[in-house]
Order: C-alpha cells, then structure tokens, then sequence
C-alpha cells in the first residue's frame, strides 16, 4: 500500500468555499493584483483583491434578482426565474477576467458554474449544446459581446431557451457587497444569505472538458473537493501562502485553457487560496509566439508557472538561443510539467536551452492528476533534481519494471520521468484491474486513488460512478471506495510513474480527444467513401501522435486517395484543431473488430506500430516537413 502519512488538516470548516476566502483576502489586503490578463493585442486589465469581490458580488447579486437582468434575449423561457441553489450555469467567456467573475458569482450564489469552452467565431458550439443537454441549465453566463454574437442557427434550443446574465452589464451600485453596503436590499441581502448557506459539500462547478461530446461527463467537484487539492497543491508545490503586506508573495503567469482543469484550479483558483497575483494570457497568444509566456514570467518575476509537455517542446522549437540569452528566468522556482506523458529528453532541452536565461533545472516539477481527482495527484518535490528510471523496454511492455543502466543501448529502453509523491491526503493504489488486487512491488497496474480530493462522481452517471469511482480491492482491510484512474503505472523508492493507459482516450497537447469524435468526423466528412475507421494514440508516451485508419469503400478509385486524406485532416483539423500524425487508408475488412461489432483499438494500434495493416495508401506526418507515401 502507498499512503501519505501527511493527515489531512481540514481548516475548511470556518470557510468553506473560495468565495469565503476572497473576502478574507480582499479585507486583509484589498488593493493587492490578484490578477491580470494581456490580451492578445498585449493590452492589460487587473482585478484587485476588493476589484474582484466587487464585482463577484455585483454579477451575484443580479444572478439572485433576475427581475433586475437587462436581458438582451427577453424572450427566454427562463428570463425572470431567480435560480435555486445547486441549479447549473453555463460559463461562455473567452479567455479573460470576466469568466473569473462569473464563476465566483455563480459559487456566491449557489448555482453550480461550468465551465465551457468558447468557440472560434461563426463556429457551432457541439460541447455547449452537449453540456446543456446533460447538467440541464437554467443560466447562461457571457459577456455581452458574445451573448450578442450569440446565433439562435448555430446553437441548439436547450440553450437559447436559458436565462442569460451578461455579467459586464452593471445594473447595481458598485461596492455591493452584503456586509458594506447598508443600502442594500432584497437581493444583497438575498446574496449574504446564499454565500453564509455555502456548504463544503455543495458543487464547486462541473467540469465538462474531459468528457467526449457526443456522451458528455461533468465531473462532480464540490468545494470540499477543490479546497483540499488547492491546499495540497499548495503544500506539494512549496507555494507561500501571502497573508501579510510584506509576505514573498507568489507570482504566477499561465496561458492554460481556463475552461481545462489545469488552468481553472491551477491558474486561477489557487492565486486566489494563497492570496498571490497571477499574469493570464491566452493559449492563442502563446501558440502564435511561445516566446511570450517566457517574456511574461521574466517581466513579471513569477515563481510559478507550467504546462504540458509539448509547451516545452514548443518553446525549444521556437526560442532561439539569442532569445534565451535576453530573458531573465532566475525567479521561476516551480516549473510544472504534466497532463500528458512527460518526456526527460524535453526536461532536460528545456533546462539546457534556457540555462542561458538563469533557468535551474531543479525548478522543473513533474506532475501527475485528472479531474476526477479535482486537479493534482502526485508531485515530485519542488526545488529538487527529478527523478527519471531506464526501463527494459522489453520488460515494460511485459508489464515489469526492470531499471537498466544509463550506458543500455537506447533503442531496447525507455526512460520514464517519476511523478513524486502522493499529494496532500491522497493515497495511490497500484491495482491488477482484472483480479482487483495490489500488484507486487515493481509491476504495473492500474492507479486507483482514494482521498478527499476525489470528486463526487460524473453528473447523473449512477452507473458509471458506481464503477469508476466506488471500486474495491479485494484485500483491502479497511474496504475503501476508490476512483479507478485508468492510467496505468508503477511505485519505485515512494514515487509514482506513470507508463500509460487502459483506457482509450487520446491525449494531444495535455487535451484529451475521444476517439468517438474524431470517428464521427471522419464518416462526416467521408460518407459513403469510408466503410469504417478507428483513431487511437499511437505513439503515447511521447504524446502529440494521433492515427487513423479509415477502410476505403472499394467504389473509390485510387486517383482519390491523396484527395480523401486530405479531406479527412482537413475535416479533423477545423472540427477538433489537432492534426493526425499518420493516416491509413486501407481495404474494408482491415480494421479488426470484436465479435459484436466493436472496434479493437488496441488491437488497430498494435497493428499500426508492427506496420502490419494492408494499406492502400497511407500518409505521414514527418517532424519537419509533410510528407505522403504510395504503398
Ligand atoms: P485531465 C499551481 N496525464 O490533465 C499549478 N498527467 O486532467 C498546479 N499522463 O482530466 C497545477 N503523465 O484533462 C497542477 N504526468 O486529464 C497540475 O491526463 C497537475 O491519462 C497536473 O488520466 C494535472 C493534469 C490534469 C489533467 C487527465 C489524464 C490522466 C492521464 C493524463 C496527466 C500525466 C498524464 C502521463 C502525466
């Protein structure tokens, strides 16, 4: 059994949602940053401490008195109903401060928030309208440039037919807080008795970014749930928590998705548990120039800040050497790495590269979580060397762990970064997930997890949450429920590795892509031309390496085959902006299936890595160039 002696301290009683923890923030030190955001035109905006509560109180206050909504739309159904408490929110905001607003205003108020993810322009919105259709909203939560650019064609009816709340829409005084304003009525008071009737069990928010669209999953987190893992994160992390006017305070720049669980709980939310000041920007900005983020936390001096694997990648590929020397890169104590495999050649590029700039290696900190267990897991320890083990590659796909020395010949290994240890009250199982029993020391099984930071279940998901987050150990003494992780992985010298998965989801830039998506693109875009197709991850452990397979009817003349990989990437690229890495067109009966009709994935993928499917075409992603090869 692997198990954190660390007992929970729970001092969440007196407090028990964030919002309660902006108000002690915000009276302790009102004018500090919380936070910023530099927009894509690198123009900034900052919300104070007492800016925020402010604002979190004035949205609040009109989510309670619907009677006092300018609705732009008022010919919704539910225009005019005040919400109850635990009923949902739709959060459509681009990156920003207003979407920060917004969900505060939400948790005041009691309504759960969740948070979508915002479209391209003119593009349809298929993860609102499943969203919608699953946790059943009665508000949507926008701005007002996008409530206005809202089209009634794009979008399904189960939204349109929602209460909006333009949150930049100032109807009340400002300064409304419940407590400072004595002129306030009805809904401040309304408000006061919402945030005091707060409960560490009620729902934080439902977070919907990892659920596949056509059958969407709101992972339940309640405030019990994101108050732990932000005080684990927190403890792992070594952040300071800055009460005082002369604490060091941390500082924290992210580009992360707002809507994903890592740039929600990780960006935003924890600046505001420990009382720091964090710089945003948007992922679009730092794609087009990766250099940006490392400019921001260099102008800003920030302590904390990380990404998946490939944002390391990316900022090797695309800061030169002569861009290194120029920034200053000494203050950035916690660089975090997960959400996806972990590469040790990319660490240790990365810490080369910018060695120039004052970065420490040491600052590199591996990580390990998913939102089913609200965000973190395991960690490696801040400020020390990361741990990384040589495996007999052999071995590894045996499923044992056999450590071989650093002079192996590289092509019979594999190097796995360790993720640490277990975080804050977090204990971590390594399970056979056939027999349901602890694997021996040194094999691989499943990570199955138990803690007060594993969420309450996917929203009316009976079935499934009985499976996937109420699973016993056979020979487990004190008959634990745990939550099934279905990442597979080992426990060596206390830390945690994780060698991959059991499940299918396909993880591209630390984003996870259902392969019933991509499918369902595919057979858009082909119709009669394709028989069946599969995507799968084919090259997992390094990450950003998606394969399809698409069995060509036979009625399509060779002469099309370039053309119909072109529209399937095409198809792929607008709909889910990632691109396959390789695609396959292969005769119909190539792909195998089981018995009752369904797709072998596992199976494709073995097949795809032997390079043993029977392809009539097939093209290939090389680093450098595109390429496309006749078979
Ligand atoms: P999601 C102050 N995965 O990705 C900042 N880590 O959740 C604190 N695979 O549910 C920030 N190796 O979308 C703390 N190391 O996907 C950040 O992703 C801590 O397959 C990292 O099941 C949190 C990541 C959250 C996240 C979860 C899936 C997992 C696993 C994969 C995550 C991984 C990793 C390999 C890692």
């Amino acid at each position: 059994m692997h198990r954190n002696t660390d007992s929970a301290v729970h001092p969440l009683s007196h407090r028990p949602s964030l919002v309660h923890v902006l108000r002690e923030r915000a009276s302790r030190h009102p004018d500090r940053a919380a936070l910023s955001f530099i927009d894509d035109d690198q123009i900034e905006t900052t919300l104070t401490y007492a800016g925020l509560e402010s604002r979190v109180f004035e949205v609040a206050n009109r989510i309670l008195a619907p009677g006092s909504d300018s609705n732009p739309r008022p010919e919704q159904s539910q225009a005019g109903v005040r919400p109850q408490p635990g009923d949902r929110a739709l959060l459509l905001f681009p990156p920003g401060l207003e979407f920060i607003v917004g969900l505060l205003a939400c948790q005041a108020s009691r309504v759960v928030p969740v948070p979508t993810c915002f479209p391209k322009p003119g593009r349809a919105m298929p993860r609102l309208d499943a969203a919608a259709k699953d946790c059943l909203p009665s508000l949507l939560l926008a701005d007002s440039k996008t409530i206005d650019g809202i089209d009634a064609k794009r979008i399904s009816d189960a939204v349109m037919d929602l209460r909006f709340v333009a949150t930049d829409a100032t109807v009340v005084a400002k300064n409304a807080s419940p407590d400072r304003t004595q002129t306030a009525a009805g809904p401040t008071q309304l408000l006061a008795e919402s945030i005091a009737n707060n409960r560490l069990s009620d729902l934080a928010f439902l977070q919907y970014t990892s659920g596949s669209t056509s059958s969407p999953k709101g992972v339940m987190v309640s405030h019990e749930n994101l108050l732990t893992n932000l005080e684990s994160i927190r403890k792992s992390f070594g952040l300071t928590v800055c009460n005082d006017a002369d604490d060091d305070l941390t500082r924290g720049v992210f580009w992360l998705p707002h809507y994903h669980d890592m740039g929600l709980i990780g960006g935003i939310l924890e600046t505001i548990f420990i009382g720091g000041h964090t710089t945003l920007m948007s992922p679009r900005s730092f794609l087009a120039k990766p250099l940006r983020w490392l400019t921001a936390i260099a102008d800003r001096k920030a302590t904390v800040s990380g990404a998946p694997n490939f944002a390391y990648e990316l900022c090797i590929d695309r800061v030169s050497p002569d861009e290194a020397a120029e920034i200053d890169l000494r203050s950035w104590q916690v660089a975090f790495c997960g959400a996806e495999p972990i590469a040790a050649a990319t660490l240790d590029r990365f810490a080369q590269r910018f060695k120039v700039s004052g970065f420490r290696h040491e600052s590199l900190l591996p990580c390990y979580g998913l939102a089913e267990a609200t965000l973190l897991v395991a960690s490696d320890r801040a400020a020390t060397p990361y741990r990384k083990l040589r495996l007999d590659r052999d071995g590894l796909r045996a499923g044992r762990v056999t450590p071989v020395s650093d002079d192996h010949p590289r092509n019979l290994t594999r190097a796995i970064v360790g993720c640490g240890q277990p975080a804050g009250d977090m204990q971590i199982e390594i399970v056979d997930p056939v027999r349901r029993t602890r694997v021996n020391e040194g094999e691989i099984g499943e990570v199955w997890l138990c803690g007060q930071s594993i969420a309450r279940g996917y929203w009316q998901r009976e079935d499934d949450n009985e499976v996937q987050f109420r699973a016993s150990i056979n020979d487990d003494a004190d008959a634990r429920e745990f939550l099934r992780t279905g990442d597979l992985g080992f426990v060596h010298g206390g830390d945690l590795f994780i060698t991959g998965r059991c499940k299918d989801v396909i993880i591209l830039r630390g984003r996870n892509y259902y392969p019933h998506d991509i499918e369902a693109t595919i057979h858009q875009a082909l119709g009669e031309d394709a028989v069946r197709c599969v995507a799968v991850a084919t090259d997992a452990f390094v990450g950003d390496a998606m394969s399809v397979i698409v069995e060509v009817a036979r009625h399509v003349d060779d002469v099309r085959l370039p053309e119909i990989v072109r529209r399937v990437r095409r198809r792929i690229i607008d709909e889910h902006e990632v691109d396959a890495r390789q695609v396959v067109l292969a005769r119909p009966g190539a792909i195998p299936i089981t018995t009752s009709g369904k797709l072998k994935r596992s199976e494709c993928r073995r097949l795809l890595q032997s390079d043993e499917i029977a392809a009539r075409y097939q093209w290939m992603r090389s680093i450098i160039t595109d390429d496309s090869v006749a078979t």
